[in-house]
């Protein structure tokens, strides 16, 4: 029997009583369902190789390889390696890995010229403490927009680039960092839902077209103060074996980046959009 239980008020929720490896189509539907109602979807008690979690992520999109190759699996690049190599040669923590999401609330793959649909992590190693995930609704954040501020929005696109204006390409090869940037509608209409949601993301904008730079930067300053909602939010705390996905057309998320350095936190992570396409 699965059990359905809701994670937080408004996003978040959590099924037991699956084994990921052989779900059905009628009880995929079920948990494809409930993901798209709350936005992040936890999937507790799972064993899995990276075969079987791959399988199980392309029921959701089409799984494409990141486009940071230094944190490909080395024998399945669509696999990518979360706190992996977290220490230099020289015994220095790696920062670009392990504080990796957690420098501010985001959504993946904006700087995509299609944008992720969702991202998936499964949980290899947990540390005693710290590491969870935080997660926040973008509709929540629509909704919450005062009218005048969503009057202005209406229809602006804003450019979009890997490294954002502070240019964070860290995790690029050198050939890499030249983003052309892409372009998304600030206020933007989900697919599946037709909801509405704020989709922003403070460290990969460069801009809002339409306004000259000083304005689109106190734009974008004062977006960001509208991204999280009282009540709108849920805390994810790991356990080993579990998959969490989330929908990045209605969500942001971020790590904590608070875990003790010297332990293991090790995900496999998959980025999926919406179609199919060819590996860079
Ligand atoms: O490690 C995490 O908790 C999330 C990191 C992140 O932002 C991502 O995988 O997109
Ligand atoms: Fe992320």
């Amino acid at each position: 029997m699965i059990e359905v239980r809701r994670l937080g008020p408004q996003i978040g929720v959590e099924i037991r009583g699956v084994d990921v490896r052989t779900l059905d189509d009628a009880d995929f539907a079920a948990i494809y369902r409930a993901w798209l109602d709350a936005n992040v979807l936890v999937v507790p008690d799972q064993d899995l190789t990276i075969e079987q979690f791959l399988r199980y992520s392309r029921r959701f999109g089409a799984v494409h390889p990141h486009p940071s190759k230094m944190t490909r699996h080395p024998d399945y690049p669509e696999i990518t390696l979360l706190g992996v190599d977290k220490f230099k040669p020289d015994g220095a923590l790696d920062l670009a890995i392990y504080r990796r999401g957690a420098e501010g609330w985001h959504t993946d793959g904006a700087y995509d010229e299609e944008p992720f649909k969702a991202t998936q992590l499964y949980a290899l190693a947990i540390p005693s403490r710290g590491g969870d995930t935080l997660f926040a609704s973008m509709y929540a954040a629509h909704d919450a927009l005062p009218p005048r501020l969503a009057r202005r929005l209406d229809g602006r696109l804003g450019a979009f680039t890997y490294g954002g204006r502070r240019k964070t390409t860290a995790l690029l090869n050198d050939e890499d960092r030249d983003w052309k940037p892409v372009f998304h509608p600030i206020i933007r209409t989900h697919p599946e839902t037709g909801k509405k949601a704020l989709y922003f993301d403070p460290g990969k904008i460069l801009g809002i077209e339409g306004l000259d730079e000083a304005e689109s930067d106190a734009l974008i300053e004062e977006l960001t103060g509208h991204m999280i909602q009282p009540g709108a939010e849920y805390r994810h705390r790991w356990r080993k074996g579990d998959i969490v996905i989330w929908d990045n057309r209605c969500s942001y998320h971020r790590a904590a980046g608070d875990y003790p350095p010297e332990e293991d936190r090790i995900h496999w992570r998959v980025s999926i959009k919406e179609c199919a396409g060819s590996a860079p």
